[in-house]
């Protein structure tokens, strides 16, 4: 029995700004902490960076031609901060907005929804400089972005996502120091996820004040699907644990209004938390539209002997450094589950994307989800022929899909399904060796090929169903 998704559900495809566009000195953009990252030597394979990217810049309208021939009824894309706001303060920079603006246009104009987030890691340099996401000023300083935005493209776009997977721009940029910015501080990382929940709630209140009463409003996170390896106690702590500084310390603040209290324990011989000051809880506790929720892969953990050596594998598919991006969690074994790997080394476990969304949807009732992103790195060869066959993708995809749909069956009311990637991209440290894209990128010709998985995401879109079969 072929799977069917309901009437209405959104079927789209996702990029971000920094891993297309390219352009990254023209039309007054200056440097993003990616910039700066990405040119210093040994923080991307192969000294990769977004100076060039896919020139999606260049290539707007060959791009969403593109889109609009497979089909899809959506795009989810950032905008660079730097690009409109070059130095994170002030008036906008009309360039900048022309392009977005450009981009809505032709989007609209193809009957494509556009799904937009304003924040997808690419902090402007000066801003890093005053002290990026650790200082508070850094979230003024997004509302006020947040407000130009609207002001510029709320007239076209209906879906606005503030930020996304904050985790990783505090606990990945200022923690590990695996992202930009590229800092190995554990209480810098507790602050920047405080600043970035604030950001989010003053961006909301921004987007609400600029926009129309249609607009919706979101934010896409990156929960883990934390599993104990067993049932024993250390292990069932070390799931806690990870799933406080992973998840619930983002959905305490934004959908309760609180951060949790085990959280505030586990933490607190780094810090008492006093960067949170009266009112900041009120300002993050905003109605949100929909949740947006990434997933590509579930985490496993065990407890471990304090001290012990980080993690043998997995780390949640974040890199193993010798700093951890989890503070307060130096009892906890990473381990890679058990199954087939993508490209980036992830277990391909659609069942731990059923299980995020049954959860979510069961602890915050009446919120909407959106599938924000999700996808698979593979190996893709381009053929004789020219064509690229990517059947490994299709079985990431079906399965997962699959997996949303039983969600919703058993209560999660999931809206809409947003693959990543539309293009190949700068997959930021790992550079363009990995590709998630349906589309492939000759990054030399910057020829754009559909792979197998384009025409078969294509064929589910349009129908709303889902083959029983993975056949290309
Ligand atoms: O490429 C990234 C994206 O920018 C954020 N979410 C995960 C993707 C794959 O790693």
């Amino acid at each position: 029995m072929p799977v069917t998704f309901p009437d209405g559900f959104l079927w789209g495809t996702a990029t971000a700004a920094y891993q297309i566009e390219g352009a990254a000195r023209e039309g007054g953009r200056t440097p993003s902490i990616w910039d700066t990252f990405s040119h210093t030597p040994g923080r991307t394979e192969n000294g990769d960076t977004g100076d060039t990217a896919c020139d999606h810049f260049h290539r707007r309208a060959e791009d969403v031609a593109l889109m609009a021939d497979l089909g899809v009824g959506a795009y989810r894309f950032s905008v660079s901060w730097p690009r409109v706001q070059p130095t994170g303060r002030g008036p906008a920079v009309q360039r900048g907005l022309d392009f977005y603006r450009g981009l809505v246009d032709d989007l609209l104009g193809r009957g494509i929804r556009p799904v937009l987030t304003l924040y997808h890691w690419d902090l402007p340099q000066e801003l890093e400089d005053a002290g990026g996401w650790p200082e508070r000023e850094t979230a003024y300083r997004f509302a006020e972005y947040a407000s130009l935005v609207a002001g510029a493209l709320g007239d076209r776009v209906e879906m606005w996502t503030t930020l996304n997977e904050p985790w990783c721009s505090a606990f990945l940029g200022y923690g590990s120091g695996v992202h930009a910015p590229g800092r190995t501080d554990p209480v810098a990382a507790l602050r920047a996820a405080h600043h970035l929940n604030l950001a989010h709630g003053l961006g909301a209140s921004a987007l609400r004040a600029a926009l129309p009463a249609r607009a919706q409003v979101s934010i896409s996170l990156n929960p883990c699907e934390v599993r104990a390896r067993s049932e024993d106690p250390a292990d069932l702590d070390a799931r806690r644990r990870i799933d406080a500084l992973s998840t619930r310390v983002f959905t305490g603040p934004l959908l309760k209004g609180a951060y949790p209290a085990d959280l505030l324990a586990d933490t607190a011989g780094l810090t008492d938390w006093s960067f949170v000051r009266d009112g900041d809880l009120a300002a993050i506790h905003q109605r949100l539209d929909w949740l947006g929720v990434n997933y590509y892969s579930p985490t496993l953990v065990s407890g471990a002997e304090e001290g012990a050596p980080p993690a043998d594998g997995g780390n949640g598919g974040h890199g193993i450094t010798a700093h951890t991006p989890w503070p307060g969690a130096d009892r906890v074994a990473f381990h890679q589950p058990p199954g087939e790997r993508t490209e980036m080394g992830w277990t391909v476990d659609p069942s731990g994307l059923r299980d995020l969304l049954v959860r979510l949807g069961r602890e915050f009732p009446g919120l909407p989800l959106v599938v924000t992103e999700n996808g698979a790195a593979c190996d893709d060869k381009v053929s004789a022929d020219g064509s690229v066959h990517d059947p490994d993708r299709i079985a990431y995809l079906h399965g997962h899909l699959a997996a949303v749909r039983r969600a919703m069956e058993d209560g999660a009311d999931v809206r809409g399904y947003l693959l990543w990637s539309f293009l190949d991209n700068f997959e930021w440290a790992y550079g363009y060796g990995k590709r998630f894209g349906i589309v492939h990128v000759d990054y030399e010709s910057q020829a754009r090929t559909p792979k197998s998985s384009a025409r078969w995401y294509a064929r589910v879109a349009r129908s709303g169903e889902l083959p029983d079969t993975r056949a290309e």
